[in-house]
């Protein structure tokens, strides 16, 4: 799963300085009324410039998603075509599938407000204080949750049942969040006391309950498409210009949902506890860069090589497949 960077703090304006540029992958679009504001792994964030300020909003954000891709910890040299508009169609469409569970960030995600350079990779959101915890909700044992339960028979705190595989179905969705590290580094498990310490417990419940019931739902489509939906990656952010009945700030869904940087998609055919399930998208990146093929030692430390031009037509049609049985559409 990708990891995001540190939200920028909403309250403040946003400073113009000299983002960190990736060093890898096609040069950043000069956006026409945006400024530039940070670099993700594989995606960028801009900020509208406000007309009658001269100033970056406060209101707003440009996500822009780009066609990088990761694996192993690092982001490859080869870009993968399509891939940025691929995800955001796909997450576009989730929040639609979701707006009865929780409202969301959307503020337009076709011209005038997002500029022709990045059409259909980016989003024009509304510009929320993010809940600094990365809430993740998991269906199936696997990744960093299998290792905690290697050490402890538990995840963030929560008891499992001995006899768990890699990839076994858990006896039911769990919630298991993570704070958020800063770029570069790895999220750190957190309890659910300690999410309640940290935002309160009121919003630790919803936020658990909006987890798991995304996560839910977001397996409920794809049983009848033939994938799995192992775990998820969700962030909320709340707008205080939107009070709920209570004079709450609402909360509202944020960034990107349910794609597959943000989750572990498994064809369901080929789904078999006990061993490390195949990658819906990234099997082939996966498989040539540990083959003697590739020249790469994943334990070196050295950049990954460019990525042969098979395996990156293989892996673009992988997400085109993924959109179109997830969403039953044709990409465009
Ligand atoms: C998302 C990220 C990147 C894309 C901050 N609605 C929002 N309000 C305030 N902050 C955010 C959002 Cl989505 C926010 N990120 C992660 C980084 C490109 C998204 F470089 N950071």
């Amino acid at each position: 799963m990708t990891q995001p960077i540190q939200p920028t703090q909403p309250t403040q304006p946003t400073q113009p300085t000299q983002p960190s540029r990736p060093e890898r992958g096609a040069p950043l679009p000069e956006l026409k009324g945006y400024v530039h504001v940070y670099s993700g792994k594989v995606r960028e964030l801009y900020a509208p410039i406000d007309s009658s300020t001269g100033q970056a909003s406060k209101d707003a954000l440009l996500l822009v998603a780009t066609d990088r891709i990761s694996a192993y910890d690092h982001i490859l040299g080869s870009e993968i075509p399509d891939k940025g508009k691929v995800l955001t169609q796909l997450s576009l469409w989730w929040f639609d599938q979701l707006v009865d569970i929780i409202p969301n960030q959307v503020i337009s995600a076709d011209a005038p407000e997002v500029p022709e350079a990045v059409a259909g990779r980016a989003v024009l959101v509304r510009r929320l204080e993010m809940v600094p915890v990365e809430c993740i909700g998991r269906a199936y044992l696997t990744g960093s949750g299998l290792t905690e339960y290697g050490q402890s028979s538990s995840v963030c705190g929560v008891q499992l049942p001995a006899g768990l595989q890699d990839g076994s179905l858990l006896p039911s969705p769990i919630f298991t969040p993570t704070t958020k590290a800063p770029i570069g580094r790895h999220d750190e498990p957190m309890t659910y006391a300690e999410v309640e310490a940290k935002v309160g417990a009121p919003l630790a419940a919803s936020l658990r309950d909006l987890t798991i019931a995304i996560l839910l739902r977001g397996n409920e489509i794809a049983a009848g498409r033939g994938i799995l939906l192992a775990d998820t990656k969700v962030e909320f952010g709340l707008d205080a210009a939107r009070p709920d009945a209570q004079g709450n700030p609402t909360i509202v869904l944020a960034d990107e949902v349910l794609t597959p940087d943000s989750s572990r998609f498994w064809p369901a055919a080929s789904w078999q506890p006990g061993r490390a399930q195949d990658s819906f998208d990234k099997q082939f990146v996966r498989d040539w860069l540990t083959s003697p093929a590739s020249g790469w030692d994943r334990s070196s430390g050295e950049p990954p090589p460019a990525l042969p031009g098979e395996i990156i037509e293989a892996t673009r049609s992988k997400y085109i497949e993924a959109f179109e049985s997830l969403t039953g559409r044709t990409f465009a």
